[in-house]
């Protein structure tokens, strides 16, 4: 695709729209960079697109830029359905999102990871199986380190790992992975799309450019990846629990149980009828989900010339990833976890089944269409008491409060949320922040929530020792 002297129009100043900018610059094109936010909400974008001397149209979207276009790039939070990029479709101007352009570039194989939970743990724990494997590796994508920067340094790496979101997937025409994983599907970004069923298409399309030399890394325990990779052309590799194992298994991975249930194995079983086992004893892997997802990342890596020694020790050493059921603090007999990066309803569920201890949760912030009622089993079954705060609040409170057997409480900041939860809870629980919505109402970014965790911690702290001394 040659980009030279084309005028290219690029929508959404954020990580992937610089790249892209930096990207389409270099290879000879006229660049403009439009994005509904203003130059103040853009902070350092802006004079990083003013560095690149590229033009800039900020503050709304000015639709005869797009019709005017000789090529659209949008950034994956653009939805590819706003009215601006309708209209240039209409005239026939080409329209793509920044991952497609990006694969494009790129001849070496391509391994994506997609799903609603997991995707970045099973996207690092590939990387680094590969890489203990002795091969050169580009880690990408979703993951925050946009694939068109990869594009500019193709050849430097012998494999790209790059995890996929359903947004990323939208604006998809030719990619074509050379392996492509699905971990799970479940209600996600339903603020974004019309329904469940076009999330779940939307998925889908990881494979829809697959040859029969591809392969497809499949949940056979998730009745929706079922149905949505039912007549793929790529050779199919399922993993299973061994309670939902079929009696024959002819390609893929079971999970079973070692050493009277105290640590999970993953068993490859290739289509010559050899078996290659990898434990699990020492990985910081907690919960069913997070043991499927190493059963992901293992079978992809094997497919690809992962060597056994490079996937074990891969498991060894992972210590699991910030946010995501990772543990904080002691205080007092309480243990605090961060699962600030659990934003939908599903990862709250997969978090609370990864403890057997009782749990005081703190959830909240904005809804993104989730269905809280999915929770009230595992409040009932978990949960000693329910913090909430952000937009979703009484929303929240109206399904769980009476299911919850401590109660709910409504809390403005998160400094009161820890201090209450402390409160609520005895020496042996869990303090566990696992949100089940997006971050957006009080902070930046996920990540910027579970720093706040964790600052409050450190406050309560503070306090504690003080009265203690
Ligand atoms: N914007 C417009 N017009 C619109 C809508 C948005 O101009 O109609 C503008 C916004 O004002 C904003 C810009 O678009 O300034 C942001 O674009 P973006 O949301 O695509 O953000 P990037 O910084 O480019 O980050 C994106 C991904 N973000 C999203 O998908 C929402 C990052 O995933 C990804 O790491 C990055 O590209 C690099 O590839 C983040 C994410 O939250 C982590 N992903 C979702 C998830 O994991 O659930 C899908």
């Amino acid at each position: 695709m040659d980009l030279a002297k084309k005028n290219i129009l690029i929508v959404g100043l954020g990580l992937s729209g610089i790249a892209t900018a930096r990207f389409a610059k270099k290879n000879g094109a006229s660049v403009t960079v439009t994005d509904i936010a203003d130059e103040k909400e853009l902070g350092s974008y802006v004079p990083m697109a003013h560095k690149l001397g590229i033009n800039m149209e900020l503050g709304d979207h000015n639709i005869e830029t797009f019709e005017h276009a000789d090529l659209i790039v949008i950034s994956p939070g653009v939805p590819h359905t706003i009215l601006p990029i309708k209209k240039a479709l209409a005239k026939g101007i080409q329209v793509l999102g920044e991952f497609e352009l990006a694969a494009r570039y790129i001849r070496e194989p391509v391994l994506a990871i997609s799903g609603t939970n997991g995707k970045t743990t099973t996207t690092t724990l590939l990387g680094k199986m590969l890489e203990n494997s002795g091969l050169k590796v580009f880690v990408g994508g979703n993951i925050g380190n946009p694939l068109i920067d990869y594009a500019d340094k193709r050849g430097t790496a012998d494999i790209v790992v790059a995890e996929v979101s359903s947004f990323q997937l939208d604006t998809i025409d030719t990619f074509r992975p050379h392996v492509g994983v699905l971990l799970n599907i479940s209600a996600d970004h339903l603020d974004r799309y019309p329904d469940f069923k076009a999330y779940a298409r939307s998925k889908g399309r990881l494979f829809q450019n697959q040859q029969q030399s591809d392969t497809a890394v499949l949940n056979g325990s998730d009745p929706i990846v079922g149905s949505v990779t039912r007549d793929l052309k790529a050779r199919k590799l399922t993993f299973y629990h061994q309670e939902n194992a079929q009696a024959e298994i002819r390609e893929g991975a079971i999970i079973s149980w070692g050493n009277s249930g105290t640590f999970p194995i993953i068993t490859i079983h290739t289509k010559e009828k050899t078996k290659k086992s990898f434990d699990l004893s020492a990985a910081n892997l907690r919960g069913r989900h997070n043991i499927e997802n190493a059963a992901a990342a293992s079978l992809a890596a094997m497919a690809v010339g992962g060597s056994l020694e490079g996937v074990q020790s891969a498991l060894n050493d992972f210590k699991g990833l910030p946010h995501r059921i990772e543990y904080i603090s002691i205080i007092n007999g309480v243990l605090f976890f961060d699962d600030s990066k659990a934003t939908n309803v599903d990862a709250v569920i997969k978090a609370l089944e990864a403890f057997s201890e009782p749990i005081v949760l703190i959830m909240g912030g904005r809804d993104k269409g989730g269905d809280f009622h999915k929770l009230e089993e595992p409040v009932r079954q978990h949960i000693k008491k329910l913090i909430i705060m952000g937009e979703a609040k009484d929303k929240i409170k109206s399904v769980l409060e009476d299911v919850c057997r401590g109660g709910a409480q409504i809390v403005s900041a998160m400094e009161d949320a820890v201090f209450s939860a402390y409160h609520a809870a005895s020496p042996g629980d869990i303090v566990l922040l696992s949100p089940g919505c997006s971050s957006f109402d009080m902070y930046s970014s996920y990540a910027e929530r579970g720093e706040d965790f964790c600052r409050a911690i450190g406050q309560l702290k503070k306090i504690r020792q003080k009265v203690t001394s």
